[in-house]
C-alpha cells in the first residue's frame, strides 16, 4: 500500500479545518524497534519508537505537516517559530515544500549543528536571540498576534493534532497501548499530544513517564526556570507552554514527571547505541528516566511492555560525540600495518 503521509492515513481522527491543504513529506510511519537486549536487562519488553527517522530527523514533522497545511490553506504567506532547533528545521522544510516564507528564532549559540544546518538548507531566515528559547517564544507569540505571520510552535493546536498520530501508530503496531510510555519533555507539546492520542484512539492507555533534564526541570520543581541549562539543548526550556497539560497527562495516566542529570542522559545515549539506535541527547532522556526509575524500584517494569520515544536522530548533534572521542588512529595504507592494528 502506498503511503501518503499521516494526514491522509489518520484523517478521520484529526481535527483539521476544511480549508487545510495537505503539505506532506511522508512523515510518520516510523519504526517501533524492538530492543531485546536492553529489554532483558530491565526485565521488560522494550521498544523504541524511533522518531529520528522522520523526514527532517525529528518528531516535529508530525505536527508540522498539520500546522503548515492549515497555514497554507488559510492563505498565510509567512510562518514563524521559536526553536531549540528541531522545530526550526521542520518548519523550514514544510514551509519550503508549501512555498511559504519561514522565519525561525533560536537561542544564540545553543542549537545543535545538524539542526541549524537543516534550517538553513531548507531556506529559513534564521535569527539568533540574545536570550533563551523561552524569550524567543514570547517574541514570536507577540509578532503573530500583531501581524498576519502564522505561528507554528506547538501552541498552535494543529501541531498537537498531527503529533497525536504517533500514539495511533504505536497502538496499531502493538494492537494495544503499551503499559508504559517514556519520553523527554521540553515545551510539553509532545507529551500532551501522546496523551490526547491514546485517549482518543480507544486501544487502552499507557502510564506516561515524562523526563526533563535536571538543569531545565520546571515541571519537577514546580516553578519556571529563568536560566535553564543542559547538554540536551533540545529540551533547554524553562517555561513550557503546555506545562499544565503535561502535568495532567502524568497525573491522569498514573505516571509521573521526573528529572535526570546530564550524565544520565549521555549514558542513556551511549547505551541505546549499543543496540544500534543512535539518538540525540534529549532523545535519550526517556530511556534515562526509565533506567533511573526501574533501578530505584519506582517503576516495576518486570513483564511490562514499555515504549521509549526517541524523538530525534543522533546525527542532529554530532559534536556531542566528536568532541568527546579521541581521533581515530592513523596507519600506513599497508596490509601489514592493518594486521598489526587489528591485533
Ligand atoms: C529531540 O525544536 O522545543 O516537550 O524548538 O527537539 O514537545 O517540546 C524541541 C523539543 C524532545 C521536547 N526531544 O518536546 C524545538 C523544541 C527533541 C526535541 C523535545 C524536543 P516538547
Amino acid at each position: 500500500m502506498i503511503y501518503h503521509g499521516l494526514i491522509h492515513r489518520y484523517k478521520q481522527y484529526l481535527d483539521l479545518p476544511a480549508h487545510s491543504q495537505t503539505v506532506t513529506l511522508l512523515e510518520g510511519n516510523t519504526p517501533l524497534v524492538p530492543m531485546p537486549r536492553l529489554g532483558r536487562e530491565l526485565g521488560c519488553e522494550l521498544f523504541v519508537k524511533f522518531e529520528g527517522l522522520n523526514p527532517t530527523g525529528s518528531f516535529k514533522d508530525r505536527g508540522m505537516t498539520a500546522a503548515i497545511s492549515e497555514s497554507l490553506g488559510r492563505g498565510a504567506k509567512t510562518v514563524i517559530c521559536a526553536s531549540t532547533g528541531n522545530t526550526a528545521a521542520s518548519a523550514a522544510a514544510y514551509a519550503a515544500r508549501a512555498g511559504l516564507r519561514s522565519i525561525v528564532l533560536i537561542p544564540e549559540g545553543k542549537v545543535a549543528v545538524g539542526k541549524l544546518a537543516g534550517a538553513i538548507a531548507y531556506g529559513a531566515e534564521v535569527i539568533q536571540i540574545q536570550g533563551s528559547f523561552d524569550d524567543a517564544l514570547a517574541l514570536v507569540v507577540e509578532i503573530t498576534q500583531k501581524t498576519p505571520i502564522a505561528l507554528v510552535n506547538s501552541i498552535n493546536p494543529y501541531r498537537i493534532e498531527g503529533q497525536k498520530t504517533s500514539a495511533f501508530e504505536i497502538c496499531d503496531a502493538l494492537d494495544a497501548a503499551p503499559d508504559w510510555l517514556c519520553l523527554p519533555v521540553g515545551n510539553a507539546g509532545n507529551i500532551t499530544s501522546y496523551w490526547a492520542g491514546f485517549k482518543q484512539y480507544g486501544k487502552g492507555l499507557p502510564r506516561i513517564l515524562g523526563v526533563q533534564a535536571k538543569g531545565a526541570a520546571p515541571l519537577v520543581l514546580g516553578h519556571p526556570i529563568e536560566k535553564p541549562e543542559t547538554v540536551a539543548t533540545a529540551i533547554r526550556i524553562g517555561k513550557p507552554a503546555r506545562g499544565e497539560q503535561a502535568l495532567e497527562a502524568a497525573h491522569e495516566s498514573n505516571g509521573g514527571i521526573i528529572a535526570v542529570s546530564d550524565a544520565q542522559i549521555l549514558e542513556a545515549q551511549k547505551t541505546l547505541a549499543t543496540e544500534g539506535v543512535w539518538v540525540e541527547p534529549a532523545s535519550a532522556a526517556g530511556f534515562a528516566g526509565l533506567v533511573a526509575e526501574t533501578t530505584q524500584h519506582k517503576i516495576e517494569a518486570k513483564g511490562k511492555r514499555v515504549v521509549v520515544v526517541c524523538t530525534g536522530h543522533g546525527m542532529k548533534d554530532p559534536s556531542i560525540i566528536t568532541e568527546s572521542f579521541t581521533t581515530p588512529r592513523v596507519i600506513p595504507a599497508e596490509y601489514e600495518a592493518l594486521v598489526d592494528a587489528v591485533g
